[in-house]
């Protein structure tokens, strides 16, 4: 069946919440973020975002750039409880909503079109009653795939309203560049552009075997079947609460990129522990950095395949922390797997010698507890509370 699915995004959520609560923000280069000298930028308004300001940019770049904004300190629980309200409203449209992050969501609406002459109606309802409700503005991208709904959701920020028709996918996603494909980080891009592959319409045209020699089979055919706006994933309503993680406190700020990986390793390696002994591979890992003023930020990326091995794990935190691009000022990182998988099922491309790796170091944690084994580079460890 034919599914309709909407991504549902705020504009500039940080900063619009702010322009709400200050009316004299409004129409004004708004910056949220950290505020100290190592502070980093949250979000900015649409009207900073012209004079170049972006999120995880160095604070004192922003201010450089943008020497009239207004300069805010978050304030998260402000943001949170927004949120709630956000979330409130999307669940009056389907009882399949997504979280995907504090303003983002995929909602099901198969069917519920015939509450309204058309999904788009339905979705201009959407953004109205929240535009009314809390004077923030959503994007909204309609498609009939989690995929193609919030490459769509993006393509006319803000104040977006994008359909993508399953008819007219090809098509519309073609000039697009290939990052915006799930699963396709800064080494992945470099490879295809090694291929001479730049945007998704080169994808389509790809040979998928000379895709596999340089990706791997199963990647070659997830970014091909992307390509082409193919994508059946679910609209999965729990799915936060689904989720194994591990965060940790440094009593001392971590400064340097190097020291970050080496506790991002151990991370990963006690979340992989964690999702095997749950029997669940991960699809999606998250990153969360927090700094010494209390910014946060997380990053997620989508795998190719379910993995519960320590070293896929690892390997996406750490792409994801190194485009965060924060090198300095760490007080908190965090590695989540989520958007399970049964582990437990045979697979064909099932890598026999590594399981039996893990199996033999799960058996030792198994009976001489989580820190018995842990590869060499966390040897010289940093102080931290848990
Ligand atoms: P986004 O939806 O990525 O960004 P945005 O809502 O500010 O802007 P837009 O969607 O219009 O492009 O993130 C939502 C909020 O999450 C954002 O307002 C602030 C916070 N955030 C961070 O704290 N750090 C980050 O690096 C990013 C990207 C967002
Ligand atoms: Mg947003």
């Amino acid at each position: 069946m034919q599914r309709t699915i909407l991504h549902v995004d705020m504009d500039a959520f940080f900063a619009a919440v702010e322009q709400r609560e200050h009316p004299e923000y409004r129409g004004k280069p708004v910056i949220v973020g950290g505020l100290s000298s190592r502070g980093v930028v949250a979000t900015a308004s649409y009207e900073a975002r012209r004079s170049g300001v972006h999120s995880a940019m160095p604070m004192t770049t922003a201010r450089r750039r943008c020497p009239d904004g207004i300069f805010v300190q978050g304030n998260y629980a402000l943001y949170r409880a927004v949120s709630a309200e956000i979330f409130a409203i999307f669940s009056r449209y389907s009882p399949l909503v997504e979280p995907l992050s504090i303003d983002e969501a995929f909602l099901d609406v198969t069917g519920m079109g015939l509450l309204a002459p058309s999904t788009r109606v339905l979705a201009q309802r959407l953004k109205a009653e929240i535009r009314e409700k809390t004077t923030l503005v959503a994007s909204v991208g309609i498609a009939p795939n989690k995929f193609l709904a919030k490459l769509a959701s993006d393509l006319e920020k803000p104040d977006g309203l994008v359909e993508i028709r399953a008819e007219d996918a090809v098509r519309r996603i073609a000039p697009l560049p290939v990052r915006r494909l799930w699963g396709v980080g800064r080494r992945t891009e470099e490879k295809l552009a090694a291929l001479g592959i730049k945007t998704i319409g080169a994808m389509q045209q790809a040979d998928e075997k000379k895709l596999a020699r340089s990706l791997g089979r199963r990647a070659a055919h997830a970014l091909k079947e992307l390509s082409f706006g193919r994508d059946e994933r679910r609209v999965e309503p729990d799915r936060e609460a689904k989720s194994i993680g591990k965060e940790v406190t440094f009593e001392r700020d971590l400064e340097s990129a190097e020291e970050a990986e080496r506790e991002l390793l151990a991370l990963a390696e006690k979340v992989g522990w964690r999702l095997r002994l749950a029997g669940v591979a991960a699809r999606t890992i998250q990153i969360k950095v927090r700094r010494a003023d209390f910014t946060t930020f997380t990053r997620s990326r989508t795998l190719f395949e379910a993995s519960a091995h320590d070293g896929p794990i690892f390997q996406t935190a750490r792409d994801l922390f190194r485009e965060l691009g924060i090198k300095s000022g760490i007080r908190l990182l965090g590695v989540t797997g989520e958007n399970f998988e049964p582990s437990a099922l045979p697979s064909l491309f099932r890598d026999e010698k590594k399981e039996r790796l893990y199996g033999a170091i799960d058996a030792l944690k198994k009976r001489f507890g989580e820190s018995i084994i842990t590869k060499a580079p966390l040897i010289e460890k940093n102080p931290k509370k848990e």
